[in-house]
């Protein structure tokens, strides 16, 4: 069975705390037949950067989208003058992944400033200077934090050595899902004593980058034991690695990870990796829907969640097939 939607809880975090988004202080979308949309992708160099793109180009025609899509090649400054050059082009509203979560701030302020309503997707930018409901409509996406606790839940559960000597690969430096995944793993696995973190570093959420580190950290840390990887492009890179190193990936190294790609789910199936907590990149028709609602005066929470399953190996290859 095919699943392309994502399932979403909407959080009305803000109205808790009192920072409920006031529509009429943002920039407001009139309803009608076809939108003039931009949609700033950071970088095409993995599996799960072009499935988000292609979600956004599937998504166009049914729901009216003149789609300007651009690709920032993995530059934060080329996204921020990406989305300049959107706004010079008039379109009418902004779909937003923030590659990191300060550098990306002008952007959203000059939409703000420029009247566009503005989504982001998928990362979100630095609360404290930039607000949904404020600065930008609201974000789209998962719980970072609660995706790294629950890599370390499984673990915790499933691990069945005596000591586990983790190693971690995180993602992009400065960007919300390794900061907040890196915090939800590192204070969930604090509460074992079995577990110790002997080394974090980035791999840009990148194969290739994940698969040097891999290498060098293994040099070491020769008694690694388990692999805690930001995303599933990094946790590929250090099977790679790690089996050229003459380990044993899913026997002698436990490997846990986020997303649920294709070649994780397959990596999974050959009992090389544990478990993959989903991230899904399917945003064009969530994208949609809120626009809809928000060009229909609907009040859009600050945080529109999305809920992520989990993937071991009691249902990967149930999932495989809509996998990306
Ligand atoms: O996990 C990773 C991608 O921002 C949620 O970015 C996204 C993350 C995703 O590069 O694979």
């Amino acid at each position: 069975m095919k699943r392309r939607t994502l399932l979403i809880s909407t959080v009305v975090a803000g109205a808790l705390l009192g920072t409920t988004a006031i529509a009429q202080d943002l920039p407001q979308l009139e309803q009608k037949e076809r939108y003039k949309v931009g949609f700033a992708q950071m970088e095409s160099n993995n599996p799960w950067r072009i499935a988000e793109t292609k979600s956004f180009h599937d998504t166009a025609e049914a729901c009216g989208w003149d789609l300007i899509a651009t690709d920032a090649a993995g530059s934060a400054a080329k996204q921020v003058a990406d989305v300049d050059s959107m706004i010079a082009q008039g379109i009418d509203v902004l779909f937003l992944p923030p590659r990191e979560e300060k550098p990306l701030i002008p952007a959203v302020m000059k939409a703000r400033a420029a009247g566009i309503p503005t989504f982001l997707v998928d990362r979100s930018v630095d609360p404290a200077v930039a607000k949904p409901g404020e600065h930008f409509v609201a974000f789209l996406g998962s719980d970072f934090i609660d995706q790294g606790n629950r890599a370390a839940q499984w673990l915790m559960e499933n691990f069945d050595g005596d000591k586990g000597v983790i190693v971690q690969l995180e993602g992009t430096t400065g960007s919300s899902p390794a900061n907040d995944r890196k915090k939800g793993f590192d204070d969930a696995i604090a509460a074992d004593d079995r577990f110790e973190i002997v080394a974090s570093q980035t791999g840009d959420f990148a194969r290739d980058l994940g698969r040097q580190v891999m290498e060098t950290l293994l040099q070491a840390h020769p008694n690694v034991n388990v692999v805690y990887a930001h995303n599933d492009e990094m946790a590929i890179g250090a099977i790679q690695a790690l089996e050229l190193a003459g380990r044993k990936p899913g026997e002698d190294v436990t490997i846990v990870s986020i997303d649920g790609t294709r070649d994780a789910l397959q990596a999974i199936i050959d009992g090389k990796m544990g478990v993959t907590v989903e991230s899904s990149p399917f945003f064009g028709p969530l994208a949609c829907e809120i626009m809809k609602k928000y060009a229909a005066g609907e009040t859009i929470p600050e945080w529109v969640k999305v809920e992520d399953r989990i993937f071991t190996k009691d249902n990967a290859a149930d999932h495989i097939d809509e996998a990306y």
